[in-house]
């Protein structure tokens, strides 16, 4: 298996990346052979946001073009951000604008829902938390405004399965993203048809049970050497799946955080937590390889400072973290995970209003509110882990933070101050790690996510930060009198 070369295509919620991960000896080696922005795009009305599929599908080829050019490769596969989904009519024609998760459509959307299905009975059902954009509300308030294009339907497709249809013609929903559309049954482990029909949605055009992640749908010639064939992977296709396949865990007690556009914080459990106690913390269970499930939060991450950075111009990640280094430590906090914080039109004025409002100091220039922005990232990840803690009745030891804001050395050791744990960061790469490696377990050449973590430990480095125990109590209690802390509670 030395030598193999597979091509993973990661979409993350504002740039896209085509990765080739080549197995040399013992060590994967990763080579980035095509970047892209894909923003959301301002939708037909105020506040909405769509993602141009078109512009990313045209990107990708090109990304698998240079894949090609650069020697042959066995597979491909394509993870991205979740939820998200696309309708096909009966002639595979796309059925109106793909709409981003951050459009305002599915405003008080979950509170309608409720009304039909209890959160309690969604929650038995299906054990995902409740963002207010999943894919479900997204179709209820499809269904109430627009219900000829649901009628038309004849095909439904999450965003990464949408993709691979195109480049290949395979048409299969896959396995980790349909758990976060929030209708995948847990029990049933299949779609929850009569959820579905519950809230209405009885006719929604699924397919018959979503496939495993490591599924080879079939096989492509390439376009470098018809000749050749490549296998065409329905990998676990949930970015945050993938992450956490190739995140370095070694241990039961890691935490993980996957940190980019979101930092999701959670852990790997063989079994889903759906007590009363889970929905109360508003934890997820998500689905993983092999049933490993995610038990975790999603925490705002890295969307409000890359808001503010673009609101302030652009200024670059070093100058702004250097200002953010420079300021006042602990003086504005705020909690990032309200939902006015998910799709402002203004990111540094919605900051500075929830200062005002909770009487902390308005923070005065770009360093202050990026330092704000920072600290109270740091101490949501204290406060989630703290609950996962509580969940599961047994500390953690290590906190690993993955992903693209793992680069980000100022938070990684406020994560470590706050969280009061050793933090490891790195790989920077992960959610394209792990496409290529489940593309690899597809192939046989590596067996199991264990394996496939092995050599990502021995391929990568990681960088270490120890907690200087320098958070104040009082700090800690300001910021939980700051927020309404997991909304979900007191709902
Ligand atoms: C991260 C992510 C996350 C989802 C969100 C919509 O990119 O996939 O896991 O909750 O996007």
């Amino acid at each position: 298996d030395d030598g193999m070369r597979c091509a993973a295509v990661d979409l993350g919620a504002g740039s896209g990346r085509v990765i080739v991960g080549e197995r040399r000896a013992d060590r994967l080696v990763i080579d980035e052979v095509h970047r892209f922005a894909s923003p959301m795009v301002a939708g037909p009305a105020a506040g909405s946001w769509t993602w141009d599929v078109d512009l990313i599908e045209a990107e990708i080829r090109k990304g698998l073009a240079a894949a090609e050019a650069a020697g042959p490769i066995d597979g491909f596969g394509i993870d991205g951000w979740a939820v998200d989904h696309v309708l096909l009519d009966a002639d595979f024609r796309r059925l109106g604008p793909v709409w981003a998760y951050r459009d305002h459509r599915t405003d008080g959307e979950r509170e309608r829902v409720f009304a039909e299905v209890s959160r309690a009975e969604i929650w038995r059902r299906t054990g995902i938390q409740f963002l207010p954009f999943n894919t479900l509300y997204q179709l209820t308030a499809l269904a109430r405004l627009q219900p000829d294009l649901l009628a038309r339907a004849r095909h439904f497709l999450m965003v990464p399965d949408y993709l691979i249809f195109r480049l290949s013609g395979f048409l299969a929903n896959e396995y980790t993203n349909a758990t976060t559309t929030q209708f995948y049954g847990l029990h049933g482990d299949d779609w929850d048809r009569g959820l579905l029909a519950a809230l209405g949605l009885g006719r929604l055009p699924l397919a018959g049970r979503p496939v495993e992640p490591g599924t080879i749908l079939g096989t492509i010639p390439s376009s470098a050497d018809p000749a050749r064939s490549v296998a065409v992977i329905a990998v676990a296709s949930h970015d945050t799946a993938s992450a956490v396949v190739a995140a370095p865990l070694s241990s039961p007690d890691d935490l993980f955080v996957s940190s980019g556009t979101w930092s999701l914080m959670g852990f790997e459990s063989p079994k889903a937590f759906t007590s009363p106690k889970a929905l109360r913390l508003g934890v997820s269970n998500e689905g993983g390889w092999g049933r490993r499930f995610r038990v975790l939060k999603n925490i705002a991450g890295m969307w409000p400072i890359q808001r503010i950075r673009d609101e302030a111009g652009n200024p670059s990640w070093e100058r702004l973290i250097a200002a953010a280094e420079a300021a006042e430590p602990w003086r504005s906090l705020v909690d990032l995970d309200d939902e006015r914080f998910l799709s402002p039109p203004s990111m540094t004025a919605a900051v500075e209003a929830a200062c005002a409002e909770t009487g902390e100091p308005r923070p005065e220039g770009l360093g202050a509110l990026a330092r704000c922005v920072f600290e109270s990232l740091a101490l949501s990840y204290a406060e989630v882990k703290r609950a996962l803690e509580d969940l599961r009745g047994r500390p953690f030891a290590r906190l690993r933070i993955v992903g693209g804001g793992s680069r980000n050395r100022f938070l990684d050791q406020l994560a470590a101050d706050a969280c009061d744990l050793p933090v490891s960061a790195g790989p920077v790469e992960t959610s394209a790690l792990g496409n290529v490696c489940v593309q690899m377990i597809a192939l046989g050449a590596l067996r199991d996510v264990d394996e496939a973590r092995t050599l990502v430990r021995r391929s990568f480095a990681v960088e270490d930060f120890e907690p200087r125990g320098s958070v104040p109590d009082p700090v800690r209690r300001r910021f939980r009198s700051v927020g309404r802390r997991h909304p979900q509670e007191t709902q």
